[in-house]
């Protein structure tokens, strides 16, 4: 191969990296693509080391992750901190944080591309949403879970920049792996953190989706903060909720805000269920189509459970859904 051969090859592999580049940066999201996002390992910035999240853990800002990748860690970072009460498992904790068990990982995440995660409340146009997404089953976010949940916040996301809506993005597990209730520390630390971004963001408006257990999760939150925010809150999304070996908050649902339950039956294991309220729109989604092996793909097959949050259709209902009533 002569050198000017190669010359052009390289070219020509420079021209496709820039146009790759190009295409990356067309998305505006970091939900579609890993890594960018600040991804948080929550029950490793115990900083005092007294196996408590609270107030005591945000003292230097410093130690704590840039939640608004603004490029600062100061108080819009520690706010996340301030007001939280977590008891953690010690050696639960000291397993995670150590990586001796590699199977754990970060189980909270707020997307973005390289710009901060903040919306403007001063700038014309339609009122910013926050978009906060549960998934179930997660140990690593940082790996492929919650691969559902995100696809599906991608898509919301997406549809909202198109009608020039701004928005800010984060997804969690079910639960913190090291509080001593798990699933209880999640349910404390996302409704907080929420709650922090409506009251940092007077113009933001709400949206909430879980898969699975993540369906409880964001559920709790709902019922928690509808009493103050309902009139914020655009819907809430339960995605297959199940709630079989969940330990904490199964009985708060929306009792204001609109929830769209949507379930299947195909699923002879977990499936979940309508819900009978008023608030309440049910979707028998049985008949939709998934990618057999969920997000690896595969054949298009009836849904079930783990298969619900990859399906293209379902995820398209939900977009429509969620606009038409973002009004
Ligand atoms: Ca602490
Ligand atoms: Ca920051
Ligand atoms: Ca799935």
């Amino acid at each position: 191969m002569g050198t000017r051969r190669i010359v052009k090859i390289a070219a020509a592999i420079t021209l496709l990296a820039g146009l790759t580049a190009l295409v990356a940066c067309g998305s505006e999201t970091g939900l579609a693509k890993l890594p960018d996002a600040t991804f948080a390992q929550l029950e490793c910035y115990d900083a005092n080391g007294d196996h408590v999240l609270n107030d005591a853990d945000a003292a230097d800002p410093a130690k704590l992750p840039d939640f608004d990748n603004n490029g600062k860690h100061d108080a819009a970072d520690a706010a996340f901190f301030n007001g939280i009460d977590i008891p953690l498992n010690a050696q639960t904790q000291n397993e995670a944080c150590t990586h001796a068990n590699k199977d754990w990982g970060p189980e909270y995440f707020v997307a973005h591309s390289s710009k901060p995660a903040t919306v403007d409340c001063n700038a014309s146009g339609p009122q910013p949403v926050l978009l906060y997404g549960a998934g179930g089953g997660v140990s690593n976010l940082s790996k492929r879970d919650a691969a559902g949940v995100r696809s599906m916040l991608d898509g919301l996301q997406k549809a909202y920049a198109k009608r020039n809506v701004q928005t800010i993005a984060v997804v969690s597990g079910e639960s913190i792996i090291a509080g001593q209730q798990p699933q209880v520390a999640m349910e404390t630390w996302s409704t907080h953190a929420v709650q922090t971004y409506l009251d940092r963001y007077p113009c933001l408006r709400l949206l909430l989706l879980g898969h699975s257990h993540g369906g409880v999760t964001v559920n709790h939150i709902a019922a928690l903060l509808e009493p103050q925010y309902a009139a914020r809150i655009i819907e809430v999304v339960d995605v297959d909720r199940v709630d079989v070996l969940y330990v904490g908050d199964t009985t708060s649902w929306p009792q204001q805000v609109h929830l769209f339950n949507i379930y299947e039956t195909n699923d002879d294991k977990l499936k979940g269920a309508p819900h009978d309220a008023a608030n309440t729109e049910n979707w028998d989604a049985s008949g939709e189509k998934g990618p057999k092996n969920g997000d690896q793909g595969g054949s298009l097959e009836p849904v079930d459970h783990t298969t619900i949050d990859n399906s293209a259709s379902v995820k398209q209902r939900i977009i429509d859904d969620v606009i038409q009533r973002s009004g």
